[in-house]
């Protein structure tokens, strides 16, 4: 990692983008983080007081303009409309399309190393166009897909296996979305496949996939939105890329076979992400059709 690296939050006046500004300096990232944001006057609010805690970590943080955030290392785009409880995140497709646009035509020219990793919702559909608007190689725009949700996984079958969630090695694949799934066939405790211990016999796995799910929703039913968690883990993000650490993500990445953006286990490093092959069943197969089917869709609707 240089020592001083630079990231932009562009949407971090906003409830994400603060959260991932502050999980940077609360993670002692070695970064110059500058936060961008549409409200001004907001920026400035949230970068004021993440900088309050800046003195404890090697990063700071101060508030950016959009050519500047052209400049950096990492380019986080946490801005945009959120959903509204019970609200899917494709509905805010249109409204979030246009914020994408707006942003890369203000931040132009961008560093031809730059890392995006995108945030915003649906965020499949917007790290494709992100890709197409900047023109960056597909591997330099991931979007931060279902690394929350396969954590949501692993705390939930840490609970009922009694295994620490950090030995669980599953994936939610796919859509960041309603048509996420769990790649069972992939999941292993101690390099063995989860699906052959016999304490997961007498789980109902359609019941676990639904509750991860549906989590989004809980959180955003009781209090408004969702952002402590999407925080730390676009940090981690973060943090891989500057530190070139290859470790095995599952972000929403482009994946040549089926012609879209979306999640499967990824190496996540300077280069931004490239998905790693894994094993599918026949079903799995499926369903990550299914969903590229569903996120192309969405793209040519945008018809740009
Ligand atoms: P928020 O708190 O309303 O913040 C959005 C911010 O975007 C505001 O500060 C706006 O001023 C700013 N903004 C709007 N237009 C522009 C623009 N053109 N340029 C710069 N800034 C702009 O929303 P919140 O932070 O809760 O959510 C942001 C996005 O993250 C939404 O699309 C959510 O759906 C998405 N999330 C994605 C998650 C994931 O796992 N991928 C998780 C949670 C939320």
């Amino acid at each position: 990692m240089s020592s001083r690296s630079k990231v932009a939050v562009i949407g971090g006046g906003g409830n994400v983008g603060a959260a991932v500004a502050f999980s940077i300096i609360a993670c002692g990232i070695h970064a110059d983080v500058i936060i961008v944001d549409a409200a001004e006057k907001l920026a400035e609010g949230q970068a004021l007081d993440i900088a309050d805690a800046s003195h404890l970590s090697p990063a700071n943080c101060c508030v950016g303009t959009f050519k500047e955030a052209g400049d950096c290392d990492v380019i986080i785009i946490t801005a945009g409309a959120r959903q509204q409880p019970g609200e899917p995140r494709s509905k805010l497709l249109n409204r979030n399309y246009s914020i994408m646009k707006s942003i890369i035509d203000n931040i132009k020219p961008i560093k031809e190393t730059a890392v995006f990793i995108v945030v915003s919702n649906p965020v499949d559909v917007l790290a494709s166009v992100i890709q197409r608007l900047t023109k960056l190689p597909y591997n330099q725009v991931m979007g931060s897909g279902t690394f929350l949700d396969s954590a949501r996984l692993r705390n939930n079958l840490s609970e009922k296996l009694k295994i620490s969630s950090s030995s669980i090695h599953a994936y939610i694949l796919g859509e960041h979305g309603d048509d996420q799934f769990v790649g069972w066939s992939s999941a292993t405790v101690a390099g063995t496949p989860l699906l052959s211990y016999d304490a997961i016999k007498d789980l109902d796995l359609n019941e676990i996939e639904k509750d991860i799910s549906r989590k989004a929703y809980e959180i955003i039913e009781a209090k408004g939105s969702t952002y402590y968690g999407i925080g730390l883990h676009v940090a981690y993000l973060t943090r891989a890329v500057l530190g070139d650490e290859r470790k095995v993500i599952p972000v929403s990445t482009f994946i040549k076979q089926y012609d879209a953006y979306m999640s499967i286990p990824s190496i996540v490093g300077a280069k931004g992400a490239e998905p790693v092959e894994i094993n599918l069943d026949d079903q799995e197969k499926e369903h990550l059709q299914h969903a590229a089917i569903k996120i192309k869709g969405m793209c040519d609707q945008l018809n740009y």
